[in-house]
Parts: C-alpha cells; structure tokens; sequence
C-alpha cells in the first residue's frame, strides 16, 4: 500500500502538476522518462511476414534438483512460502498420484522481434529449464489426477530499467489450487524481494498444482468430473505490476485433459488434439516511433494497444491442413475486448465455425454455426475450425470486428474489422482427420434446486475513485479481508456496475462460478448461450448487475477477485477474500 501510494501518488501528481504529462518512472529502481501528452500510433508493420510454429513443443518433464519439499526449502534456494496444503493426502495413488515435475524460468529474452518492421527488442517470458524465453511461454500439458510439481524460477535482471517489476507471482488462471501455490498478487518474489506473507525471498517457488476438480471432499475420488476445465493460462500477478509484467510477455497455456477430452482424436470426445489443438493468445500493444514496446505504467486509464500480437507476433501466418483444429483463443489483455471472425481474402466472407468452451470450459452441447465471439480480458473461448471444405491454396484471416478508440470498452462491431492472424490452408492432411465435435460434450454440475430465490450473501460495487479504481469505494489492500468464506459454502454474489462508460471483466480465483441473471439499468436480459455454462471471468457491462452462484471448496487460504483490464487491477479494483 505504501509503494502503491507513494509511486502512483507521486506519479499523478507530478503528472497533473507538469500539464498532464504523463511519465514512465520505474518501480523502486531507476529514473523517470518523460513521454509525450499525446501518444503517437505505432510505426508501420509489416503484415504476414513470419509464420507461427506449425506445432507446439508441449513443456517437458523433468526431475528437479534439489529435489521438492512440503515445506519451503529455504537453505535450497526456494522463497519462504506456506506448506502444500494436503499434500501427503492428495499425491497418494488412489488420488494424484506422486507429482511430475516441471521447470520454467521468467526472464528476460533480449531479442524478441514482435515484427519484421520492428527491431529486435528485450521481453520477459517463460522458458522450460533450459532455452530462450519466449512470449506466450511453454504449454503445459497436463491431465486431472496427475498432480505436479511446476518449479518457476525469477530469473528477470535485479537492475531492469523500464516498466514492469522483477519480483513475480505466477498465477495459474483458474486451477483448482491451494492458496500458497495460487500466485496470490501479496506472494510476489525475487532473490532479494519477497511480498508480506513469505518469510523469505528465494530464487525460486515450487507451485502444487495437485490438478484435482472441484468438489473433491464431497464428490470423492479427485472430485466432481464436471467440474473439470479444459484452457487455462498461466500469467504474472505480482501486486501493482501485472499489467506492465504480463504486457511485458509474462503469460502462456496450461491445457488440462481427462476421460472425456482426452487430448486424443480415438478416445473420449475425440476432439481435435495436438498438434491441431493450438493455443492463440491475443495481447492490445503499443510501441514508440522506434518500433518499442510502450507502458505507461502509472496511467489509471491505461493504455489501449493499436497493434495486436497473437502468440507475440503482429500479424502473423499459420499454416493449416485441410482437417479440424481446435483453436483455444485467449485474451491476453491488457486492455481491449476482441469479437473474433473467420474471413475470406476479399473481406466479404465470414465463415461459421463451431465454439465449444467458455472460460476454459466445455459446453453441454456445441454452439453450432457460429459467426463470431466476444472476448474480455482473460476470457476464453475454444473453438473447432473445418478447414477441409476450402481448397489447398486458400488464405482466410481472423479478424477482430469490436471497435473500440478508448480504455474503457468496446464500441460497435464493424466489418471488415482488423485482419490479426492469417490462415494459409496449404496441406492436405497426412492422416485420415477422426476428430469430431460430438452434439454432447460436458454436463454442467448441478446447483441448488433454490438457487434462484437464495439470499444474495455478498455484494461488489466497480467502481471508480479519485482517478483509481475500487471495489466497494476501496482500494486493494493485500492485509484486508474483505470476505471470509467458511470452507465449502455455496454463495450468490452480485457484482454490480453502476457506471455507464466502463466495462469490467471481473475475475473470481478458484472455483468457476455461474450466472443466474444479468440485469442492465435495472432490466432484466437474457444470459447469452454461451455465458450460461460455467465461468471464472464475468464481464460487468454498463450500468449492469450480474447475479451469479460460487461454491468455495476443498483448500483454505487467501485469493482474490479483481477486474482483469490489467491496469484496473493494478490501480486497485481488487478484494483479498478468504476460505476459512
Ligand atoms: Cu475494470
């Protein structure tokens, strides 16, 4: 709280006293960097100049010296972090099982090149336990009742100059974890660096991630099976810092299999699987007349990218086979709202497609023929491209038709919109394609049968303050629990939106939550088809009340829920709520 208030203080203030000038001034490390009033659009790019990886290298296994302890290993160079929480218990056979173990590094890659126009510049990102750094970082393939052990090492430079923080806090969006493991924004660390509830700073932490479903101690077994999610993202959380230290680079997949999507095309669903189950993340970017990333990190509004990386790259290819792929699209953030189409070269065409998950989660049934989809920051959808019906040779792009001039949200859809990724269907498949989308997917877990008449037990106001942004008129403070849920609750929450110029896409951790009814300016509308399964990103129009069903189960501990518009959440639209 006192960083916060001293450098953001400090910041607006000489900001408002220079003119409105706004500056870049570094976290606790180097001087300012007076940028202007008015932020110029980036330089020229070259588009469709360098093509994706074809497959992804899913992260690898690998044993872990020292070797991994319950509690912290301090002496071995680890932060000083609570104990796993029901480790013994979880990682028995007939649960978890023993853990697998995997390494990743946050660092610096020195020579990221976004674009071809662009020079090659530095970025923060994951690599596995050797190689480069690279934004998104590793996927993780994974799969529930096989827990692991994933060790992050912080390896970013002590003495960074610039935006973003070299203390991290990785946070895995939206397993089913125990708090020490969550990435709670409080938790951050680097080898001198450690956040109030860590006894010591470390080289590194061990996360648990015991790839358990919700509902575990009273469904049995590693719990409830609907309740299990396909698309998750790793990302920096660390407090304050997240917006500049993901925009930095610091985020990528972690994609979780089980009986029913299997990650193969004979068993289970038999949904497209790797390598044509591929991860798109697209991330709003800036850069100066130089052709370099740009933040202003101390600007509550933030900053709306005019140039969109997917995978880290604006305006890439990807070459496909003629066969289904299953596309996992992410919004990245920091800030814009994305409605996502399949087009033709001539712009005239858009094609269907069908989306079959939300937030990370399968439907009960697919959402056929489907034109387009939203995205607020951190939202996800998966969806299943047919590309044999186009002949070899066809280029098609995904374009972005929301428009949207400011921080504050979308405008209208307009076509042609903006091409962000080009599709060059130029290989017919090696194999026969067995993959489907069948009509039925995965049932939604069952609610209360009362739920729809039960008290409201807990209300969120976003909204904002003095320039800042609040939950309840308060600012984020890492020490205040401003809920404390007793263990296994059920609860309605309101999440309310009293403005008329901002949209929140609101993030709870943990459990995936549903919506019961969203009312606008008091007016009750109906929930879309594909915001009626479960979520963990609930986007607060304006003027809008979200009315949705949480259940908190299993672990104990500190999470939070915030606006997940980055920079809304470093200024401080976020609550510390507890599992008691
Ligand atoms: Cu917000």
């Amino acid at each position: 709280m006192k960083r916060r208030s001293f450098l953001k203080g400090a910041a607006l203030t000489t900001a408002a006293a220079a003119g409105g000038a706004p500056f870049i001034l570094t976290s606790r490390k180097s001087g300012a960097q007076t940028v202007p009033p008015v932020i110029p659009p980036s330089p020229p790019t070259n588009p469709w100049s360098e093509d994706l990886p074809s497959v992804i290298t899913p992260l690898p296994e690998v044993s872990l010296t020292p070797a991994p302890t319950i509690s912290a290993n301090v002496l071995g160079g680890e932060i000083g972090r609570a104990d796993h929480q029901r480790y013994l218990e979880l990682t028995a056979p007939d649960k978890a099982k023993t853990p697998k173990l995997f390494e990743m590094h946050a660092k610096e890659n020195p020579f990221w090149r976004f674009n071809t126009a662009y020079p090659q510049q530095p970025i923060w990102g994951f690599s596995g336990q050797t190689g480069d750094a690279t934004t998104p970082g590793p996927t993780l393939f994974q799969r529930y009742g096989q827990s692991i052990i994933c060790r992050i090492y912080n390896d970013l430079p002590a003495n960074h100059v610039g935006f973003g923080t070299p203390e991290i806090s990785t946070h895995l969006h939206n397993l089913h974890t125990p708090s020490e493991s969550d990435g709670f924004p409080g938790d951050f660390y680097s080898a001198t660096k450690a956040g109030p509830f860590l006894s010591s700073p470390g080289q590194f932490q061990d996360h648990f991630y015991p790839n358990v479903l919700a509902g575990m101690d009273t469904y049995g077994g590693i719990g409830d099976p609907t309740e299990a999610l396909g698309t998750l993202w790793y990302h920096d959380h660390a407090m304050d810092f997240t917006a500049p230290n993901v925009y930095k680079g610091m985020a990528g997949f972690y994609f979780i299999f089980d009986d029913l999507d299997t990650g193969s095309e004979s068993t289970g669903l038999k949904l497209p699987s790797h390598p044509y189950d591929y991860p798109l993340v697209f991330q709003d970017k800036r850069f100066d007349t130089n052709g370099k990333l740009f933040f202003d990190q101390f600007a509550p509004e933030g900053i709306l990218g005019d140039k969109i990386a997917v995978n880290g790259k604006i305006e890439p290819v990807l070459h496909v086979e003629r066969r289904k792929y299953r596309f996992r699209l992410l919004n990245g953030g920091p800030t814009r709202f994305y409605e996502i189409y399949l087009q033709n070269k001539g712009a005239n065409t858009v094609y269907t497609y069908t989306h079959i998950s939300n937030d990370g989660n399968l439907f009960p049934a697919p959402l056929l023929n489907q034109f387009k989809v939203r995205l607020g920051v951190a939202e996800r959808a998966d969806i299943v491209v047919d590309f044999s019906k186009f002949p070899l040779g066809t280029e098609l792009y995904l374009v972005n038709q929301l428009l949207q001039v400011d921080t504050r949200g979308p405008g209208n859809v307009k076509a042609p919109g903006t091409r962000l990724l080009k599709l060059v269907v130029d290989k017919n498949p090696a194999n026969q394609d067995l993959s489907q989308v069948p009509s039925v997917l995965r049932p939604l877990p069952s609610l209360p049968a009362n739920v729809n008449t039960l008290p409201v037990n807990r209300r969120w106001e976003f909204s904002r303050s003095g320039g800042l942004w609040t939950v309840n008129n308060q600012l984020f403070n890492v020490n205040v629990v401003r809920a404390a849920i007793p263990q296994g609750n059920g609860e309605v929450w309101e999440l309310v939106n009293p403005d008329d110029g901002w949209q929140h896409p609101i993030h709870i951790h943990f459990e995936e939550g549903r919506i019961l009814s969203k009312t606008v300016a008091g007016i009750n509308v109906a929930v879309p088809a594909h915001e009626r399964g479960r979520k963990d990103v609930y986007v607060v129009g304006k003027n809008e009340t979200l009315k949705i069903f949480l259940r908190f189960r299993d672990f104990k501990g500190k999470y939070p829920m915030h606006c997940h518009n980055l920079t809304h959440e470093d200024h401080a639209m976020m609550v510390r709520w507890d599992i008691v």
